[in-house]
């Protein structure tokens, strides 16, 4: 393994986040390199390659504010092109000869000495001044363990790691999950498989599907009318933001939602049992909601079998549930989810005190300041960390947001020598008694159902309380006054001391 040297910034991850900031670090001057993982750009939207993967986020809004794509083809654009998309924008801004693919952190550790960063990567060692991670929290698949899964002679896919060379055609699948991997899969599956049977453990409530083709007219203005795209991207926004948002927050409107959900559950599914068994029990949203148009049919389809009861093993070729029922299967899809509250990432990164994000996560529950540093863990930046998740808008929005508030604490760190920024434990605690008490009656917290928002502890980890612009109005400035700051001794200044 060689030794991969010193950078000022080295940025974990090359989807959304760390493309964004490898575009605002080369703007700012600010010299840095990317550690991906996997052989190409994309992050989330390389991984995820399960038949069927769109995002539920409409088109014009799930990019960069810089970069607008006029080309979209549909209002909800499929997963190869938003992977092509986020590749032209990685080429177009020069960002992918910055990338180290193939290498993947294993673990990063705060010197205190050197007041650096050093990091393990599957290629060997690197250090920095400063570490942004942009690694997701949706990156790593949740397994669950079921009795036997290892001995099972059928094939295992997760669904974000899926095999696009495995044929379901003429097979016996099986989908455990009904959450947006699953709606989005099932329907591609149903139509090619012998027999499909779904494990339901909840109910989704599935909204009817506004998407369309966007028409070739429609293209050719926004690419001669920029300015007409951005307007339709606002309106977007606004309705997202002034629609949904406040019903997620502070339950107005979950009634029409419920209406909509259930008319939509009455038009497509007319067998009266089916439909009590896809009847969801917990308020809508407090899981993401789920809209399509093809999923409830496919579950209707005569070739479908949606199996509510529980799972007990796997054996040989079969699944068995709870009932005794056993299931032959040529292949078992697991839409089961991502490790978010309990993702790995966290225990590989070191702090100040020694203890791992993790260690310090699992003491007083996840949390940061401002989604983004956290006290104990020096020149540490997190794109899409604690507390940035939204169920109603594009989670491109949030990590834009963040970008200049990094950018101007390491500009900050620059022009003025310092060489450690920490977060005031003071500050971090205020803000996240803030976001508590907001989420407090959140359909989120109260919603009554488990998801991947709260952690362990019941804490709501994830998600931003507040209108989107609000985010990115606190994140505009860095608040250097909420940090302690350590200058390099040339520099030092009576007022700039390490508190
Ligand atoms: O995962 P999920 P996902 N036995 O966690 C079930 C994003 N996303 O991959 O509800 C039986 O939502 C689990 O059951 P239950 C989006 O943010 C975005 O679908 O816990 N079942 C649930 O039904 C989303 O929220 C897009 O009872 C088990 C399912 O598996 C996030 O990714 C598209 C089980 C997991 O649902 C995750 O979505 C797709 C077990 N042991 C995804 N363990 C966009 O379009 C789990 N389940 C942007």
């Amino acid at each position: 393994m060689t030794d991969l040297g010193h950078h000022s910034v080295v940025v974990i991850g090359a989807g959304f986040g760390g493309i964004g900031a490898s575009i605002r670090l080369a703007e700012a001057g600010i010299e840095h390199v990317i550690l991906e993982k996997a052989g190409d750009v994309g992050g989330t939207w390389w991984a995820n390659r399960y038949p069927g993967c769109r995002c539920d986020v409409p088109s014009h809004l799930y990019s960069f504010s810089f970069a607008l794509n006029p080309d979209w083809s549909d209002t909800y654009s499929l997963q190869p092109e938003i992977h092509r998309y986020l590749r032209r924008v990685a080429d177009e801004y020069g960002v992918v000869e910055r990338v180290r693919f193939n290498t993947e952190v294993t673990a990063a550790r705060w010197d205190d000495g050197a007041k650096c960063w050093r990091i393990d990567t599957s290629a060997g060692p690197i250090s920095a001044d400063a570490l942004i991670s942009a690694h997701g929290f949706l990156s790593e698949p949740a397994v669950p363990h079921f009795p036997g899964i290892e001995s099972f002679t059928g094939q295992v896919m997760h669904s974000a790691e899926w095999d696009p060379s495995y044929d379901v055609g003429g097979k016996r699948v099986g989908v455990i999950g009904t959450g947006a991997s699953a709606v989005q899969l099932v329907p591609i599956v149903q139509r090619q498989a012998k027999q499909l049977y779904v494990f339901q453990r909840t109910a989704a409530w599935i909204l009817p599907h506004r998407g369309r083709a966007i028409r070739p007219w429609e293209r050719a203005a926004y690419r001669r009318v920029p300015a007409l795209q951005r307007l339709v991207r606002q309106l977007v926004y606004l309705r997202n933001e002034f629609l949904i948002l406040p019903a997620l927050l502070h339950g107005k409107r979950l009634d029409l939602i419920r209406k909509m959900a259930l008319d939509h559950l009455t038009a497509q599914v007319t067998d009266p049992q089916l439909r009590e068994k896809l009847t969801p029990t917990f308020a809508p949203g407090c899981k993401r909601l789920t809209p399509t148009n093809d999923y409830l049919p496919a579950i209707a389809a005569a070739n479908t079998e949606l199996v509510t009861d529980g799972i007990k093993e796997l054996r040989g070729d079969e699944i068995v549930t709870v009932d005794g029922v056993a299931r032959r299967l040529d292949v078992l899809v697991l839409a089961t989810g991502f490790r978010v509250t309990d993702n790995t990432f966290p225990a590989r990164v070191v702090g100040r005190s020694g203890r791992t994000l993790r260690e310090v996560w699992d003491d007083g529950s996840m949390g940061g300041y401002n989604g983004t540093t956290f006290a104990g863990f020096p020149n540490l930046f997190m794109l899409a960390g604690p507390n940035t998740g939204i169920g109603h808008t594009s989670l491109v929005y949030m990590i834009e947001a963040q970008l200049p508030y990094i950018v101007g604490a390491l500009r900050h760190m620059r022009d003025n020598g310092v060489v450690a920024l920490d977060v005031r434990p003071d500050v971090q605690a205020a803000y996240n008694e803030m976001i508590q008490r907001k989420l407090r009656l959140s359909v989120w917290n109260t919603g009554g159902c488990s998801s991947w928002y709260l952690d362990k502890l019941g804490r709501n980890s994830t998600i931003w309380p507040d209108y989107t612009f609000n985010f990115a109005k606190r994140l505009k400035r860095f608040d250097v006054e909420s940090y302690y700051q350590e200058i390099a001794p040339s520099k030092a200044r009576a007022d700039l001391v390490y508190g």
